[in-house]
């Protein structure tokens, strides 16, 4: 009998401590919040694109539960970013692609602040993503975040060759050529001319 009450008081010990795991807590994270700037990100994959930081575009996080409560500790590998046009993204690693800078802190609060090892384009922005749940996606119904991300990496299959150069070309120069947003790297943007050129280079060859 003793031993049957042991047992029973580790099986409630073993439910309390789960209890306070943070991912128990994330429902559907209609009540999470993430912001940013408006802006253009140059990723490539070997991760030595733009940071978001440096270019005035750090998304700031903050998760809650469903009684609105902030979640704390929440790992900063465990909050990433997606793109928001479904999977044109070649994010090297999966989520592991960009992190938080930091915990979630007692408020449940974090910045995402680095560089993102990702190739592909994806203009329609894109979404924090906590422990997979992606914030203000489906019911939730939220804009995504005005960040364009643009790679080198044209073709979205991890690195930059002659392949993703012959794409550049068909833009290169615009005008005369017909404009691609995706190949508009650097300022002056809504034309494709050597600055843009110039940044594609760097990253000639990288790959993840
Ligand atoms: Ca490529
Ligand atoms: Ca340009």
């Amino acid at each position: 009998m003793s031993r049957l009450l042991v047992l029973l008081l580790l099986a409630l010990i073993v439910l309390v401590s789960q209890s306070d795991d943070v991912g128990a807590e994330i429902f559907d994270c209609c009540d999470c919040t993430a912001t940013a700037a408006a802006g253009v990100l140059l990723c490539c994959p070997q991760g030595d694109g733009d940071a978001l930081a440096a270019n005035g575009l750090t998304v700031y996080v903050r998760v809650v539960d469903n009684v609105n409560a902030p979640i704390a500790n929440i790992p900063a590998y465990d909050i990433w970013l997606t793109g928001c046009a479904g999977d044109v993204l070649a994010m090297c690693g999966g989520s592991g692609a960009i992190a938080a800078s930091a915990p979630t802190n007692q408020n449940g609060e974090t910045t995402i602040v680095a560089k993102f090892a990702t190739g592909g384009c994806d203009n329609s922005g894109v979404r924090a993503v906590v422990q997979g749940i992606a914030i203000g996606a489906g019911i939730c119904a939220a804009p995504c975040l005005p960040i364009k991300i643009r790679s080198p990496d044209l073709n979205a299959n991890y690195v930059v060759n002659l392949v993703d150069f012959a794409v550049f070309g068909t833009a290169y120069t615009s005008p005369p050529k017909a404009y691609n947003e995706c190949l508009d790297f650097a300022a002056p943007f809504g034309t494709i001319t050597l600055p843009d050129f110039a940044r594609y280079g760097v990253h000639s060859n990288h790959s993840c």
